[in-house]
């Protein structure tokens, strides 16, 4: 079928030398003698996926013969990280590489900071995407993950002053050798206008839909390539480009720059990432963006499928997955296909659409669940605001016939919000929707459940599930932190890397003196490379020899990186008063990396507060090196993967109830930092898991939260009360940290005082005492260790590759294709 013949290059050093000098001379268009590292790059990356192409089309050539289901994965953001080392270790070509590179006198080292990761994404939500992919190419799930390949992804941070200053990422400008663009499958999807009814060939009444303009999407295929089992699946990324039409009005109309800028308009939709995590701005793009890539990627699956496949089976071959709300404009869609242009019965479309959406929900925090506005959607996408309000017409008359008389019940219900202006409730049509509904951890499935959706829940309940997330072991233990994965792997062989719950054999060697030894010399290691980094990255130096503690997570306040400045501000004061001395506790290095949404001023005042401390305090002779405050800008995958394997301490101290998973929780923990963090999200299985002894929890359980906000919470008498803490708040209060203009952190202060939303200052004392549990335990270091082996050992159930498998058992009942 032309595909068979493609056979992948010599699997040897010579040979590899000899494809990547090709690649350079024929690709690049260069000799070795004046090739640029970039270059060499682009060459190496060339060479590397050419070894993945016979396994792709080989991949491909399986799934359309298999029949079998496939996930289709509707996701708006994908934080990939870098390609190129996820490349090699999947194609198991590393030594080789790095032999073939060495002989024509190239670095490895030098090539792979060439590359600039593809940040596709925010936070937590985009990267657990990238795991996701990862997993089902590992496990040979048929999958094919759809998104929007941003021209510019999450902006580039940068300290001015402390301050974070945004720049644009230009991942694309030094090439994109990991992309195969398909301008020849192009989709063209339609925008605005109206509807109208006409009468069809057989006298029956219909709606269509008349659209006022339109934009192509563009597809770029992505290989994810299986962890050594020879399989890539596909991401296809989808890219904003003018229709012919704009070609033809620069044609007509002979206003050759009005015409480019109706180009322009339409290559903004796939322009850039927004950079809001939790906080929709309900932008009129923003939608725009959702449309575009769920109409693109839907039309897309239909169209491979064969001419005379009957659409009633669709349950059979596909699960559209949707990654939070933002896709969910999806379910309209489909049923837009199928009743206007497939022309089947709406009840059989309804059928048929129920049985092929499910819907993942991501957040707790009420203003996180995207709305949009009524007037917005219909003047956007007039005729599948008119199926949402006929599915909403439907769904009422069901909630009415099971809850007669209960108007305040439709009225909770109903897809369409009536105040403060009309709106369209996404997580509702996506409930009222999917086959399933899924939170991200057991705790957040319950709020859901319980808090979120509880009407919906109460009406079926067994559309409600859990499914925990996970982190792919490949990139976070295998690919991050090799030292420790040799180790692992000489304990207990190399299986561990794709059936994570084999850890568990490494329990015993908690207890092996020797063992712990050389896992510390692992943790070291891993500190100075860090170190490293940090140095030739940010000028940063960084002391190998005391506790590193780490948070590091988008920056929000539910998250609370307020209550970790508090606890070093705390420190910090009671050295410079006389009452702690520094020598008396172990010392310790504070990192943090955080981005803030561009529009979210507070969030960005904590950064400005983290940096200002860190400068007071690392500058202050009197601390004698006990506290540092470290803070590297752009805090990224590349960066994670080098933070999280020198970690001693994983910070996770969200308020209890407000993170629905995290899954950097999870990243340390396999990776050998033990957790000081409260009883949210998933680090309520992380604690069970690891057990007690080896997990520092502190703070007010989540019922204990919802208690003391009915009552009415007030922070200031925590403030009148606690002396520690009124110490910590009136210097910064002071304008220690300021000098130059005192008053600037008056509004964290004042913040903190009157609100605190997330009751920082109710925790801060279980906090501060937690972490003098931590100082204790630290100067064990044998019990450490053994802890944190201990930490590996019990974290393999955080494998995304177990989350996938509950998601097939769960929501997908599809099967891997086994190797024919
Ligand atoms: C702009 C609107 C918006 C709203 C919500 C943008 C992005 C979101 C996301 C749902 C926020 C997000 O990333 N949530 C995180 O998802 C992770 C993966 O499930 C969880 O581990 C985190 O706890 C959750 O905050």
């Amino acid at each position: 079928n032309g595909t068979v013949s493609v056979t992948a290059p010599q699997h040897s050093v010579e040979g590899f030398a000899k494809e990547f000098l090709r690649e350079l001379n024929f690709g690049q268009g260069v000799p070795l003698s004046r090739a640029s590292v970039n270059d060499q790059y682009l060459a190496l990356a060339r060479t590397v996926r050419e070894y993945l192409m016979a396994r792709w089309m080989e991949t491909l050539r399986r799934q359309r013969d298999a029949h079998a289901k496939t996930v289709a994965y509707l996701s708006a953001e994908y934080l990939l990280g870098r390609q190129l080392d996820n490349a090699l270790i999947a194609t198991d070509l590393t030594e080789i590489v790095e032999e073939a590179l060495t002989s024509l006198g190239i670095d490895l080292a030098t090539l792979r900071e060439q590359e600039v990761e593809p940040g596709l994404g925010n936070g937590g939500l985009g990267r657990l995407a990238a795991c996701f992919v990862d997993s089902l190419a590992t496990m040979s799930v048929p999958c094919i993950g759809y998104g929007i390949r941003y021209e510019y992804g999450i902006f580039r941070q940068t300290f001015v002053d402390g301050w974070q200053v945004e720049q644009p990422d230009t991942w694309l400008s030094l090439g994109a050798p990991w992309e195969f663009p398909h301008p020849e499958d192009a989709v063209t999807v339609h925008f605005g206008g109206s509807t109208e009814t006409y009468t069809d060939d057989d006298g029956v009444t219909r709606s269509r839909w008349v659209p006022a303009w339109d934009v192509l999407g563009v597809p770029y295929n992505y290989m994810v390539p299986g962890y050594q089992n020879g399989r890539v699946n596909t991401l296809r990324l989808w890219s904003a480009r003018a229709t012919k039409a704009f070609d033809l009005q620069i044609f007509n109309s002979g206003d050759y720059a009005e015409a480019v800028r109706a180009q322009t308009f339409a290559e903004n939709i796939s322009k850039v990432l927004y950079p809001e995590d939790s906080t929709p701005q309900g932008k009129e793009l923003r939608l725009q963006q959702q449309y575009f890539f769920v109409a693109c990627s839907i039309r897309d699956f239909l169209d491979g499928l064969p001419a005379d496949f009957d659409l009633h089976r669709l349950p059979d071959v596909v699960m559209f997955q949707l990654n939070d709300t933002h896709p969910v404009i999806g379910v309209p869609e489909l049923m837009r296909i199928l009743v206007d242009e497939k022309k089947i019965a709406w009840d059989e479309a309804w059928a048929i659409t129920q049985k092929c959406f499910a819907y993942t929900c991501h957040t707790l925090l009420p203003e996180a669940l995207e709305v949009w506005p009524v007037e917005l959607l219909g003047r956007l996408l007039p005729r599948h605001l008119e199926i949402i309000y006929r599915i909403n017409d439907e769904f009422l008359a069901q909630v009415r016939q099971a809850y007669p008389n209960d108007e305040l019940r439709l009225r909770r219900m109903s897809i369409i919000a009536e105040h403060p202006e009309r709106s369209v409730r996404m997580a509702f049509l996506a409930t009222i929707a999917g086959a399933k509904v899924n939170g991200v951890a057991a705790l957040h499935s319950q709020l859901l459940r319980d808090n979120v959706l509880p009407d919906f829940s109460e009406l079926w309940p067994d559309k409600f599930t859990n499914v925990t997330n996970g982190v792919t072991p490949r990139r976070f233990v295998r690919l991050a932190n090799p030292a420790l994965s040799d180790l692992i792997t000489d304990a207990i062989g190399p299986g561990w890397v794709t059936d994570l719950e084999r850890l568990r054999e490494m329990e015993p060697l908690a207890d092996d003196a020797e063992f712990r030894e050389r896992f510390r010399a692992v943790k070291l290691a891993n500190k100075q490379r860090l170190a490293g980094v940090l140095a030739t990255r940010d000028g940063i130096e960084l002391r190998t020899d005391a506790m590193l503690d780490v948070m590091v997570k988008r920056l929000h306040e539910y998250k609370r990186q307020t209550l970790k400045v508090l606890h070093i501000v705390s420190l910090y004061e009671r050295i410079i008063s006389g009452e702690l001395d520094p020598a008396s506790i172990p010392p310790r290095v504070f990192a943090f990396g955080a981005k803030a949404a561009p529009g979210y001023k507070m969030a960005k005042q904590i950064i400005g507060l983290i940096n200002h401390v860190g400068a007071t305090v690392n500058a202050d002779p009197r601390v004698q090196g006990a506290l540092t405050v470290v803070f590297p800008p752009n805090y990224n995958v590349t960066l994670a993967e080098k933070l999280i394997p020198a970690a001693d301490l994983s910070e996770q101290i969200s308020l209890a109830g407000k993170e629905a998973s995290g899954t950097g929780n999870m990243k340390f923990a396999l990776n050998g930092a033990l957790t000081i963090g409260t009883d949210d999200g998933a680090n309520v299985e992380i604690r069970e898991l690891v057990g007690d002894d080896n997990f520092f929890l502190f703070g007010l359980l989540e019922p204990q939260v919802a208690e003391i906000q009915a009552v009415g919470y007030d922070p200031s008498k925590y403030y009148e009360e606690n002396a520690t803490l009124r110490r910590a708040i009136d210097l910064i209060a002071s304008g220690t940290f300021s000098p130059d203009d005192k008053r600037v952190f008056e509004p964290i202060v004042s913040n903190l005082l009157t609100e605190d939303r997330f009751l920082a200052l109710a925790d801060f004392q279980a906090y501060l005492d937690a972490q003098e549990r931590v100082d204790v335990a630290y100067r064990d270091v044998e019990g450490w260790t053994r802890s944190a082996i201990l930490n590996v050992a019990r974290s393999g159930f955080f494998s995304s590759d177990r989350s996938m498998w509950d998601y097939i058992d769960r929501i997908w009942h599809s099967q891997p294709v086994v190797a024919r």
